[in-house]
């Protein structure tokens, strides 16, 4: 008797293979998986901390924050808590605004909501009558929405909830992720598939996935996004385009996402017949104004424009003799009236300029400081050169008092192994944003500068460079999920430690089990060293692959541009190596305040970290190690790739306590990050060698191949460009 057909038995060996919730651990689900908490003993207290749900109002963000506490509830208590009218009982969740419900109006919660502004909240133990409650209490819809996720959060990592007081609100107002996307679905810079925007489809088939990327961004608090490419085609500006947008806008409205695109600058040429874009043309102002308009008629919310102008051949005001200010300001005088913003991005560098790449866009910008209107924010880049392992922060930050300055970072990892290096970006951004500027005295930190407190500023903004593409997992590297995380986290607190954040993360993605979470947490915070230390240690930096920016290229000396070629930053020569950035130099330090110039400019006070970005150093420079420069640099290198090992030895040891299949995926990547560190290693080590005409310490293993073998490697088909 045949019991089981194949197509069943199929069917079962599948159910068996994905994890006891059901799902496949493929990634999908990122931090919001909320299978069942392990330790019944904190199920059981969770349940009577949560034993039903008062939740009034009836906005699309209600209905979000209802949903999304019946799935990570009855996930992560294996339960259905049920949603009731009053407090009956014990233990009752009460969730929602004054406006919209009476029992939190009846609550003394009146002085609190009062400093949480319009996206904050309140979670706290709170009597009614005689029972211990736990009250969610906001201003708004969304500021709900926020303390629910949030809450989901705290059970998610398994804190102690019997005494819960938390009063939450975001730093920064503008936390935006950019995509990079074209209308073809390409992703600039992108390393995890095609576009999620699938234009093609759009408006009338709208996938799945959109909801879900609007959860997973509402969890961390992120609220813009912008679709599209700064290298911008003014395409989407069309009906036929702002269509598709509005179908988007209004799946990530009750996420309290606002949509925002890139404007073209030559959009009034191209596609307005108008013969000129100048900014200050009656003709021009009248087309945007227009145009802007037609934009607010399908996105009532829309956000406003990011802009790339005159950078890298985008066109902008100065093609008309006009400023980035003549140009920001025309924009945002179009989209002023309906509460919209510009971000106006001040990575510009000409090649034509003969002054050192990494001073132009403060030589730009500096001298327009006060002309911007009140709705520009100025987008700068972490360090002045390009999203590198590591970069000083760039020292726009603080020099611009008059003006909103927004950060740019970059979480797709375009110069840090794409999506096949396992590296935690928090570092990055919390060394950027803790960096003392000086602008008014010790303690004027960037994030201070970003989150207006320094020059006092209302409107702030912080954007990512988005690692989002349509692989299952959303980011390629199932770790690259930490660095969208990270971003979203430290855009709401930018005072959240690394480790926090790591520690969280983990928990939600993978496991609370402390015998998995020690080891990853220490291996994930260390990471971005150890790639610096493989890529560009001691300061070098923009020593890549030609174009592409895959692999190492410290030979590039033929690229299109002189500040393309590797050769450009790295300077190396038979004298030593590195980039004279001092007064005798190019003079990049006398554009920080005077202490960080004054520390930047002596090798005697100048981080380690930072020396071959600001010294040309000799080789047998004596470092703090007490080696030579030359030697020190062996080590560095061989030490990054070294601790690659250790990753994949620490790793290996996890088996027992993850799923199989994201076990494995780790696994397999950590070869490839292994097998490229080492690349990296030999490839850079060799290349200086022919400078410095030393040999490599004895104690450290020879590279297999000579120089011109690592030279000659050719990658012609690499992702993201
Ligand atoms: C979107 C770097 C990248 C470019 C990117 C540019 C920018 O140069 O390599 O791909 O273009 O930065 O930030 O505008």
């Amino acid at each position: 008797m045949k019991l089981f057909s194949i197509n069943t038995l199929l069917l079962l060996f599948v159910l068996i293979s994905f994890s006891s919730s059901g799902y496949a651990e493929d990634g999908y689900r990122l931090w919001l998986r909320y299978d069942k908490l392990a330790d019944p003993a904190k199920v059981a207290a969770y349940r009577n901390a949560v034993s039903q749900i008062v939740l009034d109002g009836q906005s699309e963000t209600i209905q979000a924050a209802r949903e999304e506490l019946t799935l990570g509830l009855k996930g992560l208590l294996g339960t259905d808590v049920s949603f009731v009218n009053q407090a009956t009982k014990e233990g009752t969740l009460i969730v929602g605004t004054p406006s919209t419900s009476k029992l939190i109006a009846s609550l003394n919660l009146k002085n609190q909501l009062a400093t949480i502004g319009n996206e904050g909240f309140i979670i706290q133990r709170t009597k009614v009558g005689t029972t211990q409650n736990i009250v969610i209490a906001a201003n708004t819809d969304v500021g709900v929405l926020y303390g629910v996720f949030h809450f989901l959060r705290l059970i998610q990592t398994q804190q102690d909830i019997s005494s819960v007081n938390s009063v939450n609100t975001p730093k920064i107002n503008h936390r935006i992720l950019n995509h990079w996307d074209n209308l073809n679905r390409t992703v600039e810079r992108g390393y995890a598939g095609a576009s999620l925007w699938d234009w093609h489809k759009l408006p009338d088939y709208t996938s799945p996935r959109y909801k879900d990327y609007a959860r997973a961004n509402a969890s961390v608090g992120i609220n813009g996004t912008v679709l599209t490419n700064v290298n911008a085609n003014a395409l989407i500006l069309t009906p036929q385009y702002l269509e598709k947008v509005a179908a988007l806008a209004n799946i990530f409205r009750p996420y309290g996402i606002r949509v925002y695109l890139t404007a073209r600058f030559s959009a009034p040429v191209e596609m307005g017949g108008l013969k000129t874009a100048d900014p200050l043309d009656p003709q021009v102002i009248a087309w945007w104004k227009q145009k802007t308009e037609e934009i607010y008629t399908y996105v009532p919310d829309f956000g406003g424009f990011l802009v790339k102008a005159n950078s890298e051949g985008q066109p902008g005001p100065q093609n008309y003799g006009r400023t980035h200010a003549d140009g920001a300001n025309m924009l945002a005088d179009a989209v002023g009236p309906k509460g919209g913003i510009v971000m106006w991005r001040a990575f510009v560098y000409d090649n034509k300029v003969p002054d050192d790449r990494a001073k132009q866009a403060y030589t730009e910008f500096k001298p327009l400081d006060g002309t911007f209107r009140k709705n520009v924010l100025v987008q700068v880049k972490n360090g002045a050169v390009d999203f590198q392992p590591r970069e000083p922060f760039h020292p726009l930050f603080g020099a611009m008092p008059r003006t909103p300055m927004m950060m740019e970072f970059q979480i797709t990892q375009e110069y840090l192994g794409f999506a096949t290096h396992m590296v935690f970006l928090a570092s990055l951004f919390k060394e950027t944003l803790y960096a003392d500027t000086y602008a008014k005295g010790k303690g004027s930190e960037v994030a201070k500068v970003i989150d207006g407190s320094l020059d006092k500023h209302e409107l702030t903004g912080i954007a990512g460079v988005a690692n989002i593409g349509d692989e299952r997992n959303w980011c390629g590297h199932p770790f690259g999920q930490a660095n969208w995380y990270a971003f979203g986290r430290l855009a709401w607190d930018h005072t959240l430690s690394e480790s926090q954040i790591a520690d969280e993360w983990l928990r939600m993605t993978f496991s609370n089990d402390n015998r998995f979470l020690k080891p990853v947490k220490e291996m994930m915070l260390a990471s971005r060293e150890t790639l610096v230390n493989y890529m560009t240690p001691l300061g070098l930096h923009h020593i890549m692959g030609y174009n592409h920016h895959y692999g190492p290229g410290p030979w590039v000396n033929q690229a299109s541009r002189p500040d393309w070629n590797s050769v450009y930053y790295h300077k190396a020569d038979s004298i030593g190596v590195g980039f004279d950035r001092t007064t005798k130099g190019s003079d990049a330090v006398s554009q920080y305040f005077p202490p960080v110039r004054d520390m930047f400019n002596s090798t005697q006070t100048c981080p380690e970290k930072f020396l071959l970005w600001f010294h040309h150093v000799p080789w047998d420079y004596k470092t703090q190690s007490g080696r030579i420069l030359w030697d020190e640099l062996c080590y560095r290198y061989y030490s990054g790739a070294k601790s690659v090992q250790q990753m994949q030895q620490t790793w290996n040891t996890l088996q027992p306590m993850i799923d199989a299949e994201r076990f494995v995926h780790v696994k397999d990547l950590l070869k490839v990050q292994e097998k490229e560190a080492r690349w990296w290693r030999d490839a850079c080590v060799l290349y200086f060698q022919s400078f410095s005409k030393r040999p490599i310490p004895s104690d450290l293993e020879k590279p297999p191949y000579p120089l011109e073998h690592y030279v000659k490697i050719k990658h012609l088909f690499v992702p993201g460009i």
